[in-house]
């Protein structure tokens, strides 16, 4: 059923609105943007113009922790004044910090454990839709925390390992599994400094607990708590997290991709899937092959029922199956202007509540699914996994009656681009090294030869605080001009794409070791790794990077920096903290939520590198960003002795032999 009249959102504040071009980078959300305020549609990009951030919140000098306050300081004055209790500007700081590593860890988490619930399902019988469709990871991953394979069915693993893997998330007291994947000298560094994580659901009830008021009061206790959550996170919630969606739902490897707005068909019943969980996208795959929808689809007078992705739930879908990408976070409401829209379903996080709304005004239908996320306005149709069909299924027919009343006019911006996607921690092993000795050893090899300067990851959010994906694009331009490796994770991997970086022939773009590297392997310069759960990969791969040898004993000793230039998720902050306390310099852009030149801002920004850990940088500039990185990469090669160039060793027989056979 179509809906009767439009809708209209309410109107924008009556000041003039900039140029929809200075707001985004990205042409079809320029076009979309414009046509939303010819509609007299208010979109999350101009919301942003018209709600001023507040200055105190911004700089995290402001609590509510309790009901003596709130309690305001002032960042211009910061030890000026304490809160009613007597809390300091670097408690209140440490506080709010820890709540975000607290908030986006229990993201991660829950998204994982959902993802284990479901693997123990499957693996018990209770659940026929999906099956283990990567028998050769379940051993992999099993094997990488000591569980026995030899002689044992991929049921009896499987079982084995739900039962293992259960403790990321449970364990009281001790290490949790995936300490064994963590290289020795940085455990080393964990256990003296007391951050080894336990389960993560006691590392982020006791982060909650200690930050409540009247507990933890000394800013350098409250950051040993949020580094061991958000390790808790990175190496447990989000690892889990993405080892299992390969096992169930297989290992990406590379595929042609294609993404942007044009992606749309306005002859077809369009259905799009934004979220997190792989499982609703799973299922929905199967119910637009189904020949009963099909040709309802066609009765209606579609050319057939095209299924997109968007953000994280899109980038799990298009790197296993090269399903198309409409775009990232920043596009999400406008991509609903098109009018071509016809369901878009729903799980979980990174779904705005605007969206409710936009969808009203073009008659899309907004589907949620999952019981955690339910939104006022949308109709909500629960996925159950038992019989995941009943609710997809359900989605497309609803698509199918909006397509066939569509009556909102169709524009549709004529952009679209190609990228290659998918490269998991494995892919690249096997990329690099062949599929006989398939290994981290050429990458390594080129990074001490100095054709490869090191490696960044650049991943997370857009922000519509900033120009949508600028930061991003020019970031990663200034990186691989300089030959370091990009990999990327999350909405930033879309902004790329749609950049046309994704592709090998971007190699030209890159510095001339670089672009050597590249044309040797055919790779492109900048290498998607998947959802934003999946910065485990980049963990992985760095893991591997010390195993191989060569570039120092612990993560802290690489070469490597990361960023997340727009970001705006507490999973985020949670995300940096864990690639921090990893060994990581990790720069953020946009905003960060703390009074510069405080002890907390010290402690951040250059104790956590004493301690033998990462540290964090911020700058909203992509040039200067690019810049702290690239120097941060120089002084891990100088300190390895690697900072001038050399000649690249030629592989003998004798080494052959000593690497790795798969
Ligand atoms: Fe104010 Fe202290 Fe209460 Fe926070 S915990 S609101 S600083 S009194
Ligand atoms: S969706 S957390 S906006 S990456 Fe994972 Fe994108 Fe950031 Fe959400």
């Amino acid at each position: 059923m179509e809906k009767k009249a439009p809708v209209k959102a309410p109107k924008a504040a009556s000041k003039i609105m900039p140029p929809p071009n200075d707001l985004t980078s990205c042409e079809a959300t320029a076009q979309m943007l414009a046509k939303a305020r010819r509609d007299g549609v208010v979109l999350d990009i101009d919301r942003a113009v018209n709600m001023k951030a507040c200055p105190i919140g911004a700089d995290s000098a402001c609590c509510k922790h309790c009901s003596m306050g709130p309690c305001r300081l002032n960042s211009k004055d910061p030890y000026g004044k304490v809160g009613v209790c007597g809390a300091t500007i670097d408690t209140i700081q440490a506080r709010n910090f820890g709540r975000m590593v607290a908030a986006g860890s229990a993201a991660h988490t829950d998204h994982g454990m959902a993802m284990l619930e479901l693997f123990r399902e499957v693996v018990t019988g209770k659940i026929k839709d999906y099956r283990i469709k990567d028998p050769i990871k379940l051993r992999d991953v099993a094997k990488s925390i000591d569980i026995e394979t030899d002689g044992k069915s991929d049921e009896e693993i499987a079982l084995e390992l739900y039962a293992e893997l259960e403790r990321t998330y449970t364990q009281v007291d001790g290490e949790i599994p995936f300490m064994k994947r963590v290289p020795e000298k940085t455990l080393e560094t964990w256990r003296k400094l007391g951050i080894v994580p336990r389960g993560a659901m006691r590392e982020v009830v006791e982060m909650i607990h200690r930050t409540a008021i009247g507990v933890d009061q000394h800013y350098e206790n409250i950051t040993k708590q949020a580094s061991r959550t958000a390790l808790s996170d990175g190496w447990g919630g989000s690892m889990v997290s993405t080892e299992i969606a390969d096992i169930l739902f297989g290992t990406p490897s590379p595929v042609v991709g294609e993404v942007n707005m044009g992606v749309l068909k306005e002859n077809q019943v369009n259905i799009i899937i934004h979220g997190h969980e792989p499982n609703l996208f799973e299922s929905i795959i199967t119910s637009v092959h189904e020949p009963t929808l099909v040709q309802a689809a066609k009765a209606a007078g579609a050319e057939g029922i095209n299924l997109i992705g968007m953000c994280c739930s899109g980038l799990e879908v298009m790197q296993r199956h090269g399903i198309p990408h409409a775009g990232n976070f920043s596009s999400t409401e406008a991509i609903m202007v098109t009018g071509a829209v016809d369901a878009m379903g729903v799980d979980i996080q990174c779904i705005k509540q605007g969206m409710a709304k936009v969808a009203e005004c073009y008659g899309t239908y907004l589907f949620t699914t999952n019981t955690r996320c339910r939104i006022e306005g949308a109709e909500h149709i629960e996925l159950d996994e038992h019989d995941p069909q009943v609710c997809t299924d359900e989605i497309v027919i609803r698509a199918i009656s909006r397509f066939k009343n569509r009556t909102r006019p169709i524009e549709i911006p004529q952009i679209t681009n190609t990228g290659v996607q998918g490269f998991s921690y494995e892919y690249i092993n096997y990329m690099l090294g062949g599929s006989f000795r398939g290994s981290y050893t050429p990458l390594n090899d080129n990074i001490i030869n100095g054709r490869i300067r090191g490696v960044a990851g650049v991943v997370g959010c857009t922000n519509p605080r900033v120009r949508q994906d600028e930061v991003h694009v020019e970031l990663v331009r200034e990186l691989i001009k300089n030959d370091v490796l990009v990999l990327q994770t999350g909405c930033s991997q879309i902004a790329l794409a749609k950049a046309g970086l994704c592709t090998p022939e971007a190699a030209y773009l890159a510095g001339p070791g670089l672009s050597e590297v590249c044309e040797a392997v055919g790779m492109p310069p900048v290498l998607g790794l998947g959802a934003c759960v999946d910065n485990s990969r980049i963990l992985m791969a760095a893991s591997e990077m010390v195993k191989v040898g060569g570039l120092g004993d612990c993560l802290a000793d690489l070469p490597v920096a990361g960023a997340a230039p727009e970001w705006m998720s507490e999973k985020a902050i949670a995300i940096g903290q864990y690639f921090v306390a990893s060994g990581v310099f990790t720069v953020f852009g946009v905003t960060f939520p703390i009074v510069e030149g405080t002890k907390f801002h010290k402690l951040l920004f250059d104790g956590l590198e004493h301690q033998g850990l990462g540290k964090w940088g911020f700058t909203p500039d992509p040039h200067e960003m690019a810049q702290m990185m690239i120097a941060h990469i120089d002084k891990k090669r100088k300190a390895l002795g690697i900072d001038k160039a050399r000649d690249r060793i030629l592989v003998d027989m004798a080494d052959r032999r000593e690497l790795d056979v798969a």
